[in-house]
């Protein structure tokens, strides 16, 4: 006979030789045997934060930047329930993540014991799978059977379309007795990539060799160097327009990197505007222009490309699919060149530029305001600072100017404004550079417990946009009309970011004019500790220069300017 708690050794054991890195135990006592066994083989690398939603966030942020899954560890009840924002977010995102929760027995749910509920497939709308492993492992089969089930777990986490994966597991008391060494005959399984190519007769070639104009609209991905090299080479194609926000993190070799500024949703586009084949992969796209024009294209051919069997029609218009690795189709396209400039791609060019050059007539000497706080931004960053953006009208803001070279991360699966902190927190802790998690003053209050951890990272910068609630609301038409707009949705507020972030333990600077705003961005770039910077702009909530400024661009449409 075995040891009934053999698996619980080895569940640390396998997923350690599976080169996983990072842990992040929430603490409480029927996970102590688990919280034993990770710490016995990931040591310092397991880290220990309270909240399980902030933990949730934090992990997902630490997957984003290795790749590899983070294993959260938590105990049973209410706290299986906080991971669920997180993994919601992963989901969509396509992260990976292990989720281990620790459960009562089977034959103790439902009768009142303490800290007990049916944990059983409790994120089956978010979860890629889910598992249970057996209760005691003592016996032989039982032991064959938690070995497989959790090299499925974590190869189901990392497949070719990643995402969370979560294991219950059960556990009988005592729960502080001495664990067993490893097994002798631990079972660590390992999986060979495929990758599929399209042949030269494909259907995708045939199409793109007769194509006289081509869009290719990439949605959020982490950066990528191989599929960014991949993109570039086809950018040298003629006949090409590249749309590619700062999330996808192919900003930087776009031709339209901010379509919120470049296209209009007032006019109708010419013939020499519409692309003949449009080619999507990668998540979420963030402007609603872009989405509205490629919506309206009833006579396109229109590809998506993505690992995962489901199909995503997005713009409502996707007649061909492909099941792959968008890097493995796109390095087989042939690229065309042709003396003559082709006219797609020419209109599209022009217009960048006109917008460009009615962006820098309209900012050129706004007030301040939100819009020039983004604008500042984007101008004094690092260009090559990596930036955790934030939901809500921050993500929004940075579309509307040049990112430069910067690398972007945002909770963009599901546009939580509740983990956006921690997330960035997670980031910062795998990577040696500075990180900037760029949130507004909503966010921040929503994900203060963010700071509520003993490592807090000293490479995170946060610049906290305080514009007295959300100030998204005022920028849709909809909310700001009704009566209950101000009391019920703004949601002012009086916190004191200046006490919040100091009870945390972290330095703290406050900018309230525009003559303060390029020295704090400065003292905040040069400064070498964590620090939190509060922007606090006074339009009582109310953005009017933005408002403004779509009044400016959609009246100015189609007016060539004059350089500026
Ligand atoms: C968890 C969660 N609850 C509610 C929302 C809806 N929501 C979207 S934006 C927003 C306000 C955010 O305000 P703030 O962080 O101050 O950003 P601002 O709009 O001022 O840029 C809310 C409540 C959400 N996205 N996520
Ligand atoms: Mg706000």
């Amino acid at each position: 006979m075995g040891h009934k708690l053999q698996h619980i050794t080895d569940l640390a054991e396998i997923l350690f030789a599976q080169n996983v890195e990072d842990v992040v135990v929430s603490p409480g006592s029927r996970n102590a045997p688990l919280i034993r066994a990770f710490y016995d083989r990931f040591g310092a690398r397991c880290k220990s934060l309270v909240d399980e939603r902030s933990a949730g966030y934090f992990a997902l942020g630490q997957s984003l930047a290795t790749k590899k899954p983070a294993v959260l560890i938590s105990t049973s009840g209410t706290a299986v329930l906080n991971y669920a924002p997180a993994i919601a977010e992963a989901f969509y995102q396509k992260v990976p993540l292990l989720v281990i929760t620790a459960d009562r027995p089977a034959e103790w749910i439902g009768q009142q014991d303490n800290q007990a509920i049916n944990q059983q497939a409790i994120y089956k709308n978010y979860i890629k799978a889910s598992y249970s492993l057996p209760v005691d492992t003592s016996g032989r089969e039982d032991l064959w059977l938690a070995h497989r089930l959790i090299n499925e777990a974590f190869h189901t986490a990392v497949s070719a379309s990643p995402g969370p994966v979560h294991i219950n597991v059960p556990l009988r008391e005592p729960l502080y007795e001495n664990l067993p060494a490893v097994s002798t005959n631990i079972s660590v399984i390992h999986k060979q990539k495929t990758v599929n190519t399209l042949s030269e007769n494909s259907l995708l070639h045939e199409t793109w060799k007769r194509a006289k104009s081509i869009m290719i609209v990439c949605g959020q991905l982490p950066p990528d160097k191989n599929l960014k090299e991949a993109i570039k080479n086809l950018s040298a194609d003629s006949r090409l327009v590249l749309v590619a926000e700062p999330v996808s993190n192919f900003h930087e070799i776009a031709t339209i990197a901010n379509p919120e500024v470049t296209l209009n949703s007032k006019i109708n586009y010419p013939e020499e505007a519409i692309p003949d084949l449009i080619i999507y992969f990668g998540g979420q796209v963030i402007s609603k222009k872009i989405k509205l024009f490629l919506r309206g294209l009833q006579h396109s051919k229109f590809w998506f490309i993505s690992p995962e069997e489901q199909i995503i029609d997005t713009f409502q218009n996707i007649n061909s699919f492909i099941q792959a690795e968008p890097i493995s189709v796109l390095n087989g396209l042939s690229v065309e060149t042709t003396d003559t400039k082709n006219s797609f791609r020419n209109f599209w060019e022009k217009e960048v530029q006109n917008a460009v050059k009615l962006k820098a007539n309209y900012t050129g000497n706004i007030s301040y305001s939100d819009l020039l706080v983004f604008k500042t931004l984007s101008q004094d960053l690092p260009n090559d600072a990596i930036v955790f953006a934030g939901n809500s009208s921050v993500v929004r803001y940075l579309l509307y100017f040049d990112q430069k070279q910067r690398k972007y991360y945002s909770n963009r699966g599901v546009s939580g404004i509740d983990g956006c902190l921690s997330s960035a927190a997670g980031l910062a802790s795998k990577l040696n550079e500075p990180v900037f998690a760029i949130v507004g003053d909503s966010s921040f209050v929503y994900d203060s417990n963010a700071l509520w951890n003993r490592d807090f990272p000293e490479n995170l910068k946060i610049i906290l946009i305080n514009n007295d609630g959300g100030g998204i609301f005022h920028l849709l038409k909809g909310p700001s009309e009704h009566e209950a707009f101000h009391p019920l949705v703004n949601a002012h507020h009086a916190v004191d970011f200046k006490k919040l972030t100091e009870a945390f333990g972290l330095d703290y600077q406050l900018c309230t004019s525009k003559s303060g705003l390029k020295p704090s961005i400065e003292k905040l770039v040069l400064g070498k500790q964590n620090e939190v910077l509060e922007i606090r702009t006074f339009n009582n909530g109310e953005p009017q220069i933005t408002k403004d400024f779509f009044n400016y661009l959609n009246t100015n449409y189609g007016t060539e300017m004059d350089d500026t």
